[in-house]
């Protein structure tokens, strides 16, 4: 998938979609400068979320993570906006919600570390690996 400095990829995780957030969270990455690139709603396997976040395999939480995130349907999209990977981290908020600053979207949305509504690339290149993850080389 055409990434670029300029692109970033997002996941609105599986409470934040079952509590019908994805049009309020979509609305605030709007309202924040992100165009929506590409959407695609769908349910990983715990094999395809397990490969998506390979990189945690070795971390105690790795198990309940891959349990939570094939545990119902996720947005993925590919975001844009000049500086979009650190300005997207910003937007989002930080990991855990009760460190979240005002005014992201996991303070809003997020209910524990684990559930905390979304997620973002924390790299350009990672962007373009996630990128294409869901929507192809
Ligand atoms: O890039 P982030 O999503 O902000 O954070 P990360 O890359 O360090 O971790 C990826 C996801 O793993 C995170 O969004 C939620 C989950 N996670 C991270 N740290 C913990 C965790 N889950 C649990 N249960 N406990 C943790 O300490």
């Amino acid at each position: 998938f055409p990434m670029a400095t300029n692109r970033t990829f997002t996941m609105i995780k599986p409470d934040a979609v079952q509590e019908n957030h994805i049009g309020g969270i979509l609305g605030m990455m709007e309202a924040g400068g992100f165009r929506v690139v590409e959407l695609q709603k769908i349910a990983l396997t715990a094999e395809r979320a397990g490969e998506f976040y390979a990189v945690h395999k070795e971390r105690p939480f790795y198990q309940d993570l891959v349990k939570y995130m094939s545990s119902g349907p996720i947005v993925a999209a590919v975001l844009e906006k000049d500086n979009a990977v650190a300005d997207f981290r910003t937007l989002i908020g930080a990991t855990n919600p009760a460190q979240a600053a005002e005014g992201t979207i996991r303070k809003k949305y997020a209910k524990s570390i684990e559930a905390n509504a979304v997620h973002g690339s924390d790299s350009d290149e990672n962007a373009q690996i996630e990128a294409d993850f869901f929507f192809g080389k």
